[in-house]
This record gives C-alpha cells, structure tokens and sequence, in this order.
C-alpha cells in the first residue's frame, strides 16, 4: 500500500477526549471514529488489524472442532418471549418495532437464536456434539460506554454455542473452548489468566473470564503470581482426548484466581505475601455452562442411545475482538506509539522513502516493495514527501514492526537501514541482504 494513495488520518494532537492510552492511540494514528455515543467505524488501519485479530480466533475456534455461521444482529422478541430473558434483560437491550409494529431487538448475544436453529434441525445425539460460532456485530446499550471501542454500545463479539447430549459431555466441549482460548490470546502477544467470574444475565454457574492484567482495566482482580510461567497448549493438542484437556483445565485452576465478584478473602489471603497478586484487568473472553437453562423452555432435545428424548446440555464462549485491539495497545506501546505483535501488525513492514524524486531512492524502494509484496508480505510504502522526521514519527506511532530506511546516501552504497521498532535496534544490510531477511 502506497501511503500516499491510502486513507489513514493521523491527528496531529492528542485528543482530548481520550482518558486512556489505546484510545488515545487508536484515535490519533486514525484506526477508529467515533459516529455517535459507543458506536465506532474502523477505518482502513484499524480494520486491518481487527481482521487480523478475527483471522486468528477464528483459526483456533476451527481447530478446536467449533463450526462457523453467521447469524442476524437483529432478532424477533418472541424468541426472548420464549427462554424469559426479553422483560429480564432491561435496558441495556435495544427494542426496535418494525413496520407491522412486530418486536424486534438489535441482538445483544444469540443463545436464543442459536437454540432456535438446533432444534429445528437436530433430532439425534448422533450429531452431538456440535459447536457452532460467528463474529458478528452485538449491541448492548451499556450505561457507561467509554475507552473508545473497549466498552463500547455496538461491539463484535466471536459468540460459540456448544450442545451435548449429557453434562459430562459438555464440560469436554468446554474444555476445549477453555484449551482454545488459551492459544488464542497467546497468539495476540497476551497473557490472558481465565478466572472464576460470575455469570450475569447470561446463566448457569461454571464460568471463568480471561482477563489480561492492565491499571487501566475495569475489573479489579486477585491472582496467584504463578501463572505468568504455566505452559501454553501446542498447536498438535488432541482436542477429542477428554482426559489431556481435563489435565490442561486442572492446572490452570489449580492456583487462586478471581474477579471481585467471585473474591474469596480467605483464600486469597492463605497465598504468601510474595506470590500474591491484586491488581486491575480487562476481560477479553468469558466462557459458560449452563446446562439447560434454555434448552429447557424452548425445547430443544435429541434422541439419546436409550431412544428417549433428553434436553441438551449447553455452553456460551465470548471472545471481544473490538475490545481485544485496544487491550493489545494497553499491553505493548511506548511513549512514541502503538507496538504490534508480529500476527497482528497492520502491515508486517513500512519502506520509508527519505527522497522520493530521488532516481536511486525510487528504484530501490520500488524494488523492495515488490520483492516484499511477492513474498505474501503486507508492506506500507511511505512514499510521501513528509519531511524526515514526521516519517519517523508516523512509523513509530502506527506500530509497525519492522521498518525499512531507504536513505540517498545508504542507497548509493547498495543499503538500506532496518529498525526494529520493539528494541529500536538498527543494522544496516545490502538490499539483497534485507529483502532476504524480511522474507525469510
Ligand atoms: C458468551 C457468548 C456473552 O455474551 N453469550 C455469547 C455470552 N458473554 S459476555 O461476557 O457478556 O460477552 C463476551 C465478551 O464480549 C466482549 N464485550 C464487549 N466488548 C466491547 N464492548 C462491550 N460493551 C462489551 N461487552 C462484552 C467482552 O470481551 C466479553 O468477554
């Protein structure tokens, strides 16, 4: 992508209304507008990394074995009518009539839904068990929305839903929503500690929230220490083997760890003074079972091998990929600006022209820029004739890895300069020798 061609509307200033730093950030480098009170556009720069973002979870929720839909934002009250949750729900739901003056809403969460769709189709336990997700837009009309898109009234949520046909059952598919997830923010560069957490208007009482440690989190939390060094599941983990989760979920919740809500002084306090951890967080994902809180009173059952009919037994697994980006910037920038983790950068390298007219300078940036792009990488030419300095600075405050320095007098001498924008380390290399290293 050419800068000079592309849309990225960087503020000069820092925005006021901004009280944190990842809404400062997203504001000012031009990833997010705000439209009206807790409803954002994303433009260009930050779509790419909410689709980077989405690209991730997404991969991590196949191979857990879940399955992909897509689902309407709006929703027909009857369907609330019918679990009890449409009066329940109050006013963080948003209730829209249409022309024939039917009730609808603008979704807030899809277990309703979901369960619609299941037992319309699904008779047997011999298509248990089954996990069906989407991303999709969500929209609660929260009291305080704020930090930008961290709480914000329209957000995108990846909301699973899982059905098996006994308890048992149903703790394996949650289990591999929990072993997902651990790999899934892993993969964001985050350390996410999954806590017992209470389970609100959504049910059921086996629950935990993963929450990253930030002060600017809104969740105050109490931990054991240990949990920066617990393993992460590799990639080959074998998802169907109930035992080898079972043992991943045992020792992640084998030392304390909270929400206030669900805060047990006593126990917190039996951990030693050093290995104690009270701190503030922000929830990235929350995982539920509840049973059959709404298979029951919308009727979705399955024939079992006993050829009776048995209610299904269901889980709920949230994950906020528009929370996920500013809780990402919280976690890793500087006083210059955002620092991406690699998997989720916007562009994987910016090729900094510092004279653009100049013949040596365009060929070889040219050059670099196509060697990269060949290579799959996505690479921002900055191409524009900004002074030195302001292209330095616009680097270091989009965040992009890796930045490549085509000066006229490394040029002259077949050279170019990289900077690592995490350890600002600069080393300067053949061109050959850069394009090399960058597509390796
Ligand atoms: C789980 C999936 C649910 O709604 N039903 C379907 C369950 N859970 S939850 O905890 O209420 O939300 C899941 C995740 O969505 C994100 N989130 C938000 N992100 C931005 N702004 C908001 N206002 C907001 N509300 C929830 C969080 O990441 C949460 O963990």
């Amino acid at each position: 992508m050419r800068l000079s061609r592309y849309f990225m509307p960087i503020l000069k200033e820092n925005p006021k209304e901004a009280e944190i730093v990842s809404h400062r950030l997203m504001l000012r480098t031009g990833m997010i507008r705000q439209q009206s009170q807790g409803i954002y556009s994303w433009l260009p720069l930050g779509k790419r990394v909410l689709d980077k973002v989405n690209a991730i979870i997404r991969e991590e929720q196949n191979r857990a074995g879940a399955i992909e839909l897509s689902m309407p934002t709006l929703q027909s009250a009857e369907l609330w009518q019918e679990s009890g949750r449409y009066e329940d729900y109050g006013k963080e739901m948003l209730r829209i009539r249409d022309r024939q003056d039917r009730p609808m809403l603008y979704g807030p969460t899809n277990e309703e839904m979901i369960t619609d769709i299941f037992r319309s189709s699904v008779k047997s336990y011999k298509s248990l068990p089954l996990n069906l997700y989407h991303i999709q837009l969500k929209f609660r009309d929260e009291i305080r929305p704020r930090f930008g898109t961290m709480r914000s009234r329209e957000f995108l949520m990846k909301d699973a839903y899982s059905f098996d046909l006994t308890q048992a059952d149903a703790i394996h598919s949650y289990n591999k929503m929990f072993v997902a997830y651990l790999r899934t923010f892993d993969r964001l560069g985050l350390r996410a500690i999954p806590m017992r957490a209470d389970t609100g208007p959504i049910g059921g009482n086996h629950s935990h929230e993963f929450i990253i440690l930030a002060d600017t989190g809104e969740s105050e939390v109490y931990c054991h220490k240990s949990f920066v060094d617990f393993d992460i599941p590799s990639a080959d983990t074998d998802f169907d083997s109930v035992d080898g989760l079972q043992s991943v979920f045992d020792k992640w919740t084998s030392v304390y760890a909270a929400t206030s809500e669900m805060h047990d002084e006593a126990a917190f306090d039996a951990i030693g003074e050093n290995d104690r951890l009270s701190a503030r967080g922000i929830e990235v994902g929350h995982i539920f079972y509840f049973g059959t809180k709404y298979s029951e009173p919308m009727g979705a059952k399955v024939q079992g091998p006993d050829g009776k009919e048995h209610l299904v037994h269901m889980g709920s697994y949230g994950i906020g990929p528009t929370r996920l980006v500013p809780a990402i910037i919280e976690a890793s920038h500087d006083e210059n600006g955002i620092i991406w983790p690699a998997s989720v950068a916007p562009f994987d390298a910016v090729v900094i022209n510092m004279k653009p007219g100049d013949e040596a300078c365009d060929t070889t940036c040219d050059r670099l820029y196509v060697a990269l792009q060949n290579a799959g990488k996505d690479v921002l030419y900055d191409d524009t004739d900004d002074r030195a300095g302001t292209k330095f600075a616009t680097a270091d405050l989009i965040g992009v890895p890796v930045q490549v320095i085509a000066g006229p007098r490394a040029v002259a001498a077949g050279e170019v300069e990289l900077k690592d924008r995490k350890t600002g380390a600069r080393e300067t290399l053949t061109i050959e020798a850069a394009i090399n290293k960058l597509t390796a």
